[in-house]
């Protein structure tokens, strides 16, 4: 594998105050804001951009189409902590990252994206290439700069790294028209970041704090709904204390989980359209719901109308637009996951009385666990995944697309380490899963990173292949072939009487040739003996391999709260 970072600090460092080209301004401003990777796609509007980079040792990976780029720098983003750059020419190849930007805003990734411009003098003109990118992106941006002045240029870039990576974290764009890079200006990037208007709150109010102590003392049937925000402020270790000073139990939203050891005793499952009778109905049940870093999504709500009845709500999240948005919310604490946690392991911390509510939820864990039928003639793709799990030590990064197979890892993979779990929660953008597995790999070289797409997804963007042998990634690919869009299929057998419209595909690529034809080591499995087998060799392989497991096409994910529903209304639960 090539090494990451191997850029950076090759050049002389530039003084303040030099007499700098914009382009050479950006890649310095990117050297010190210690940027190990960029991912992009060259064009027109950026080529005095890419003519700087030449010979600048920056580590620059070339996507194969620029929604590849940004999903990658979303999967960087999410495993290093960093945020993931991102370089777009105008017009099409800023269009192309459109779906990136709304993935990462609605999934709080941070990203610094750049994108080419027409030159100042013809913006309006419907220049060749022209697209009002700002116009474009504006609800999908935590902020967005159009840079006017070449001497700005290196303020915008450190605003925008500082916007990306503090307070919720968010996509921040820069667009940089043509004559921005090619002429010269003051290098300056020593002033004081100064934003009035931005000032995110880490810190917890003590008197919310002390209330949310009060009813954990007062309460008979806690729960904790913990998010992403929990890994994204790196609080896991505040949260397993936490939990078990106060014998609290844990339940995970899609995208927090990991956040808590899923093999702990006090976790009960991921909640939501597809979690755990025991997670779904402890909710429900639940006299206090103290939410960590998650935004109550309807596919984690359900029905609000039944979403927690008895339940008084605290929600703990650094975005104050967050609280109250869904859910009427009792005592509302403005912080970062981390520092809130902190404060109330700060606090005595008396234990409430909940024996009976644990003695109820181990009875529901024991008789409504997870299950699936497995099966002798058909490979069951649930089984995929928790042989996956045990060929990867359970301690694999693993990326999705989205779909069935995106819910079967949630449910079957069992993640008891955070930063392992790389997915497109909130806009669920198929395509997601390869590109990200290529982000995650290069932010974390040490680490098996395995790709679990479905074959709907998977020709979404798997021209990135070719960045994966180009770089040599040992990136492993589970195709999960059902021959259809599953979860669409599931939809319209149970939603719309089997009226299955466009949702199978049976006229499929081959994929060991396409394995072969990206110089890709192919292995596919149809029996469970052949996907052991298959698991067994992909991961003694050093290098990247293609899996293509034929898969049961009619398996549906259960348990399943229909739209509309309640948490509690769920069905598939195991008989
Ligand atoms: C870009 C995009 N288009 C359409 C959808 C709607 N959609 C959700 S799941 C799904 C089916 C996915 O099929 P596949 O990738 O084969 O995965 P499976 O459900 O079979 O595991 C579709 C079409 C989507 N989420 N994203």
């Amino acid at each position: 594998m090539r090494k990451v970072g191997a850029n950076m600090q090759t050049k002389e460092p530039v003084s303040t105050g030099a007499q700098m080209n914009g382009a050479d301004m950006l890649i310095e401003s990117l050297r010190r804001e210690n940027v190990d990777v960029i991912f992009g796609y060259p064009g027109g509007a950026v080529l005095p951009i890419y003519d700087k980079l030449y010979g600048s040792g920056m580590f620059h990976v070339l996507a194969r189409h620029e929604q590849g780029g940004i999903h990658a720098a979303e999967g960087y983003a999410r495993i290093s902590g960093k945020p993931g750059v991102v370089i777009a020419t105008s017009g099409p190849g800023a269009t192309n990252i459109v779906t990136g930007l709304a993935d990462a805003m609605i999934d709080s990734l941070p990203l610094v994206v750049f994108t080419g411009q027409v030159a100042s003098s013809v913006i309006g003109s419907d220049a060749f290439q022209e697209a009002d990118v700002l116009g474009i992106t504006m609800p999908i941006t935590k902020h967005s700069y159009q840079v006017r002045n070449i001497s700005d240029m290196p303020r915008i870039i450190k605003e925008a790294f500082h916007i990306a990576t503090t307070g919720r974290p968010g996509p921040v764009l820069i667009d940089i028209p043509k004559d921005m890079a090619q002429g010269d200006g003051t290098f300056n990037y020593e002033g004081e970041i100064d934003l009035p208007g931005y000032q995110p709150t880490y810190f917890p109010n003590q008197l919310q704090v002390k209330k949310l102590t009060d009813a954990v003392a007062a309460a008979k049937k806690p729960v904790i709904l913990a998010g992403a925000g929990v890994l994204l402020s790196k609080g896991s270790e505040e949260l397993k204390n936490y939990a078990e000073r106060q014998n609290i139990p844990v339940i995970n939203t899609l995208l927090g989980l990991g956040c808590f050891p899923a093999d702990h005793s006090l976790h009960l499952g991921m909640a939501g359209m597809h979690g755990t009778y025991t997670a779904n109905m402890a909710i429900y049940e639940s006299d206090l719901l103290i939410s960590i870093g998650a935004r109550f999504d309807d596919r984690v709500t359900g029905n609000l109308k039944h979403f927690a009845p008895n339940a008084k709500i605290a929600h703990i999240d650094i975005d104050p637009a967050e609280i109250g948005k869904n859910v009427p919310t009792k005592i509302p604490i403005v912080g970062d996951a981390k520092e809130v946690l902190k404060q109330l392991l700060l606090q005595e911390g008396e234990v409430g009385d909940y024996t009976k509510w644990h003695e109820k939820l181990a009875a529901w864990k024991q008789e409504y666990p997870l299950w699936y039928q497995n099966s002798a003639d058909v490979l069951k793709p649930q089984k995929v995944v928790e042989l996956l799990h045990k060929y990867t030590n359970g301690d694999a990064v693993v990326t999705t697309d989205v779909g069935q197979h995106q819910m079967w890892v949630a449910q079957y993979y069992t993640f008891n380490n955070p930063d392992r779990w790389v997915t497109s929660g909130g806009l669920g953008t198929m395509g997601f899963g390869l590109p990200s597995a290529i982000g995650a790999q290069l932010a974390n070289k040490d680490k098996t990173v395995v790709a679990v797409v479905g074959d709907g997804g998977f020709q979404m963007t798997l021209q990135e292949l070719g960045v994966i042998r180009e770089l040599n990634l040992p990136v492993k690919v589970v195709v999960l072939n059902n021959q259809s869009l599953g979860m669409v299929r599931q939809w319209q057998e149970i939603f719309y009487e089997e009226r299955y419209s466009h949702s199978l595909i049976p006229h499929q690529p081959n994929l060991m040739k396409l394995a072969e034809a990206y110089d890709i080591k192919g292995l596919q499995a149809s029996t469970e003996e052949e996907a052991h087998a298959a698991l067994k060799e992909a991961m003694e392989t050093d290098g990247p391999v293609l899996l293509n497991f034929f898969v049961a096409p009619k398996e549906n994910v259960y348990p399943m709260v229909a739209p509309g529903k309640g948490l509690h209304e769920m069905v598939g639960v195991k008989p």
